[in-house]
């Protein structure tokens, strides 16, 4: 029984951490405390992208280790996480998709890890579309008292301690899992506080809504093809808001799939394993959902590098399933 039952909707973000904590008899509060540090990270980047005037629209005027031209909001979110996290002293080690290389914080003794996409879907920034930041948490390998390594950081997303998203939309929400369901918190900017809107999420088992982008369909493998003539045939509604973690929390809320595949041009897809599709994964699977590559499970995945890609198919379990068979076929 997920005891977020026992708490009522309206209960802050800090008292629900608390009260899990509890659950915990031997958590020393370190997790809580770099929760607490990504809310707070969470709540000055929804100022930001709320204010949104000269100085944080429009392009930074360079590019990321990924090739994209980097919005000046890229940039601002990736400093206000790294410095949440590094002020907050839980983390060691930070992976970020605005880095080329790791970010190590100072803080040597610290036990965690996190992987982050600071700012998802930020050319949506400047046409007021919605727009994520998307973490995973992991327990670092190496001995404290150093750097975390490359190998703290290259593992497998069911390492995972904890994992979330800010979708930065019409409200700005904070949906997160440590492995024991997962929890939606709304922010109300007069207070300054998350309140839990959705307690003990769950993702539909099927839905009638596909989130794709069909301008790339002719170099999607077959069977995503054939899987995407199904739909159709279904008469489902295409939903495909180009911002990833606001299609992903459409389909979790309503029931529905993401898929982002690998194609002919580009075998591994668009979406980074470690800090876009482990993260998400591990939330989809903890409200009753999958995740995988079109075939197998996105969290069995053995990453080898910080910034792989790795095709993306996420949503309702049944419909996960349904591509399962068509590309097996
Ligand atoms: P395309 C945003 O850049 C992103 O990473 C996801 O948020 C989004 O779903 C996808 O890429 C959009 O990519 O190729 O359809 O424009």
């Amino acid at each position: 029984m997920n005891d977020a039952l026992a708490l009522p909707v309206g209960t802050t973000l800090d008292r629900f951490i608390m009260k899990k904590q509890e659950d915990f008899p031997f958590a020393t509060g370190e997790l809580s405390q770099l929760l607490r540090d990504i809310a707070l990270a969470a709540k000055i980047v929804s100022r930001e992208i709320s204010r949104a005037d000269q100085d944080t629209v429009g392009k930074f005027g360079k590019q990321n280790i990924q090739g994209e031209d980097q919005q000046k909001l890229d940039v601002i979110a990736n400093i206000r996480f790294i410095r949440a996290l590094r002020n907050g002293g839980e983390v060691c080690t930070i992976v970020s998709e605005e880095e080329e290389n790791l970010i190590h914080t100072g803080n040597s003794h610290a036990k965690y890890i996190v992987a982050m996409d600071p700012l998802d879907g930020s050319s949506n920034i400047d046409v007021n579309i919605p727009t994520g930041t998307i973490f995973g948490i992991y327990r670092r390998l190496s001995d404290g008292g150093q750097e975390g390594t490359l190998e703290d950081c290259l593992q497998k997303g069911t390492q995972q301690v904890a994992a979330g998203y800010i979708l930065y939309g019409a409200s700005t929400m904070l949906v997160y899992t440590t492995g024991c369901g997962v929890n939606g918190f709304t922010y109300e900017p007069s207070l300054g506080e998350f309140f839990l809107s959705h307690p003990d999420m769950k993702i539909p088992d099927r839905g009638k809504q596909y989130s794709c982008n069909e301008a790339n369909v002719s170099d999607f493998p077959l069977g995503i093809q054939n899987y995407l003539a199904f739909c159709k045939e279904q008469k489902y509604s295409s939903r495909y808001i180009g911002s990833l973690v606001a299609d992903f929390h459409r389909n979790l809320l309503k029931g529905g799939i993401y898929f982002y595949p690998g194609s002919s041009k580009n075998k591994t897809g668009k979406l980074r394993l470690l800090y876009e599709c482990n993260p998400l994964a591990f939330i989809a699977e903890q409200a009753g959902g999958q995740a995988t590559d079109g075939i197998d499970r996105i969290l069995d995945k053995e990453p080898s590098e910080l910034h792989e890609r790795c095709p993306l198919v996420i949503g309702s379990s049944e419909m996960i399933d349904k591509v399962r068979k068509y590309m097996t076929l």
